[in-house]
């Protein structure tokens, strides 16, 4: 596959969405137009009918925390297969909002999830497939919630306590510090300074891998 994969990740609030936009216009100014965008848990139908599903739940129905665990991965294989597979094999750079990193903080330490059922479904289902760059923007859930709860209602995972998401921030930051492919950048800065670390950190990865 010649396109790269570069994922988005973070707490609510952190600030996703503004740097997605930042790194469309880098990639941009080094003539990487082909880009494809993609969110999770969702971007294909039958993903997006689940994101629906795990973000509102349906008719009061108790999710499981196995079958949520289930139902991101289903979403993501699909996504994976129809849209991120075939956009990389013709050469498209993708952006994705949110990816497996996600489910190891979120279901892993979030939720709790049996750190080797995890590890199991993650080997079985993505056969070793990842992103060739993530981006973790760290906030504290204080603030990031903060920033979400601005736009009104919290959905079903936003509506966990403090403590869910500190356990959440806490597994980012141990499995970002452990691989290499993961870079950290303080999202709680003023916005200007957010963009600049992202380009600072963006323009050495595309110049350490050649590609700029
Ligand atoms: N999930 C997902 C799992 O549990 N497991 C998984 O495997 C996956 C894939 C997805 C939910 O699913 C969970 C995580 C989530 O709970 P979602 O709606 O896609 O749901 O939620 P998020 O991805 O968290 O999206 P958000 O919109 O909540 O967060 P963003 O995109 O990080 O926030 P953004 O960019 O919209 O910014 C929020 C506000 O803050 C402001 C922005 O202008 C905006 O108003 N802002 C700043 N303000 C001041 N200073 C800055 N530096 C700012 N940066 C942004």
């Amino acid at each position: 596959m010649s396109g790269k994969f570069i994922v988005i990740e973070g707490l609510e609030g952190a600030g996703k969405t503004t740097a997605i936009t930042t790194i469309s216009h880098i990639l941009n100014k080094k003539n990487i137009t082909d880009l494809v965008y993609t969110r999770e848990p969702g971007g294909t139908p039958i993903a997006e009918t689940l994101r629906n599903i795990i973000k509102h739940g349906l008719a009061d129905e108790p999710l499981t925390n196995k079958a949520e665990l289930l139902m991101f991965y289903a979403a993501r294989i699909q996504l994976i297969e129809n849209v991120i597979k075939p956009a990389l094999q013709a050469n498209k750079w993708v952006i994705g909002d949110r990816h497996d990193l996600s489910t190891q903080a979120y279901q892993g330490a979030g939720r709790q999830n049996d750190l080797m059922f995890i590890s199991t479904l993650k080997q079985s289902v993505l056969d070793g497939f990842k992103p060739d760059l993530t981006i973790y923007m760290d906030i504290s859930p204080e603030l990031g919630l903060k920033r979400v709860k601005a736009r009104g209602e919290f959905d079903r995972i936003e509506q966990e306590s403090l403590t869910f998401f500190e356990r959440i921030r806490e597994r980012y930051l141990e499995l970002a510090s452990q691989d290499s492919s993961i870079i950290t950048i303080d999202a709680s800065q003023p916005l200007e300074s957010v963009k600049l670390s992202i380009e600072k950190a963006l323009n050495t990865w595309l110049m350490e891998n050649g590609i700029a």
